[in-house]
C-alpha cells in the first residue's frame, strides 16, 4: 500500500534534505510507494516546483506521486505521515514570546487542517520551533485525531548526546545505549547519561563527573548555536537525519536493548504534568511508543528536568489563548 507522507516547509533546509531522503526510500524502505505532498507558503511556490523538478529526476523507484501546495487542506488530505518543518524563524528585534505567538497561528492552523483531512491514524512529528509547544497546539486544534499521534523532534539532541560520547570515550556511537534527553528542545534540556552504557560498561563509571556536568550537557544543549557559528546556518542534514530515526523507529520499531528520546504528551510519568509535549526516554514497538517507566532520578536529574518542565508550562501559559 503506498503511504502519503507531508512535509511542510519543503522548500527550506531541512525539508531540501528530508524530501529526497524519504523520496528514496530510507523511512519505510525501497518496497512501499510515497506519495509526497509538499506544503509552502505561496512566497516559496516556486522555489518548492523546482524541488519537485528534481525530485523527478532522481527517479526514484520508491516514489509516487509529487503534489506541490500552499494549502494546508491539501497537504494533509489522507497523509499517513506529516513532517511539521515550516515555521517562522525568529527576525531581529522579535522576542521569544512573538515566536512562540506567530508560530500558534501557524500551528493551530495545521492543526485544523490534519483534522479535517488526514488519515485517522496519522503519525506526526513537529520539528519546527518552539517545537514542543507547536505540537501541543496542534494536537489541541485536532479534536478527532488521538493526541497521542503529536510528538515533537528531540531526536536531534540525542544523536548529539551519543556521538559527543564517542568521541570522548573513543567508542563507536552504535555502541552506546540509553541515553536519554529530558524536556524541552531548547537549552533547558536535560541529556541525561546516568542509565546509559558504553560497549556495556555504565557510562557513569567510565566518565569524569566533571565532564559531563561541565562539558558534556552545556555542548549537547546548546550544539545547534555552534554549528550556526561555524556554518554561517542552523543543522539542516543532521536534523532531517534525525527526523527519519524518529518517524522510522516509531513505524517500525525501535532496537531492542535501547531507548531513544521523544518529545510526547506527558501521561504524567516521572510527575510531569499531563498534556505538555515532554521528552523521555522511550521504546517503539508495533507502530507505538511507550515512555520507559521506573528509572531513578538523582537529585540532580530531578532538578534539572524540573526546570524544562517549567519552562513549557510558561510556553503554554503565553499560548492558551490558542488552544
Ligand atoms: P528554513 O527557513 O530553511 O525553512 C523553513 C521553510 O518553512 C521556509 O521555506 C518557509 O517558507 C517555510 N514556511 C514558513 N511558514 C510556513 C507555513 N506556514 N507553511 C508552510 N511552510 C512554511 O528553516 P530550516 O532550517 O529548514 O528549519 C525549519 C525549522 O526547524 C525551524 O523552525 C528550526 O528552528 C527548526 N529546527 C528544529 C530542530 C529540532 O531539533 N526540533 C533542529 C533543526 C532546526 O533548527
Amino acid at each position: 500500500m503506498p503511504k502519503t507522507i507531508t512535509i511542510t516547509g519543503a522548500a527550506g533546509q531541512i525539508g531540501y534534505q528530508l524530501a529526497f531522503r524519504i523520496a528514496s526510500g530510507q523511512l519505510l524502505g525501497t518496497e512501499t510507494k510515497v506519495n509526497l505532498k509538499l506544503l509552502e507558503i505561496s512566497q516559496a511556490l516556486g522555489a518548492l516546483k523546482g524541488v519537485a523538478m528534481e525530485l523527478e529526476d532522481c527517479a526514484f523507484a520508491s516514489l509516487g506521486s509529487i503534489t506541490i501546495t500552499d494549502d494546508p487542506n491539501i497537504a494533509f488530505g489522507d497523509s499517513d505521515f506529516a513532517f511539521l518543518v515550516g515555521a517562522k524563524p525568529r527576525g531581529p528585534g522579535m522576542e521569544r514570546s512573538d515566536l512562540l505567538i506567530e508560530n500558534a497561528q501557524i500551528f493551530s492552523i495545521q492543526g485544523k487542517a490534519i483534522n479535517k483531512n488526514a488519515n485517522k491514524n496519522i503519525k506526526v512529528l513537529v520539528v519546527g520551533n518552539p517545537a514542543n509547544t507547536n505540537a501541543l497546539i496542534a494536537s489541541e486544534n485536532a479534536p478527532d485525531i488521538n493526541p497521542s499521534s503529536f510528538t515533537a523532534m528531540m531526536r536531534l539532541d540525542h544523536n548529539r548526546a551519543i556521538a559527543q560520547i564517542a568521541k570522548e570515550t573513543g567508542v563507536h556511537s552504535s555502541l552506546i545505549k540509553k541515553v536519554a534527553i529530558w524536556g524541552n528542545h531548547s537549552t533547558t534540556q536535560y541529556p541525561d547519561i546516568n542509565n546509559a552504557f558504553v560497549d556495556s560498561k555504565r557510562a557513569t563509571y567510565i566518565l569524569d563527573k566533571d565532564w559531563i556536568r561541565n562539558s558534556f550537557i552545556p555542548r549537547v544543549q546548546k550544539r545547534g548555536a555552534e554549528i550556526i557559528e561555524a556554518r554561517g546556518l542552523s543543522s539542516a542534514a543532521s536534523a532531517a537525519s534525525a527526523a527519519i530515526d524518529h518517524m522510522k523507529d516509531w513505524e517500525l520499531g525501535s532496537s531492542v536493548n535501547d531507548w531513544v528520546s521523544m518529545a510526547v504528551p506527558s501521561d504524567g510519568s516521572y510527575g510531569i504534568s499531563q498534556g505538555i509535549i515532554f521528552s523521555y526516554p522511550i521504546t517503539c514497538k508495533d507502530g507505538q511508543y511507550s515512555i520507559v517507566q521506573d528509572l531513578n532520578l538523582n537529585k540532580f536529574s530531578e532538578e534539572s528536568i524540573k526546570t524544562s518542565e517549567q519552562e513549557l508550562l510558561d510556553e503554554r501559559e503565553a499560548i492558551k489563548h490558542l488552544l
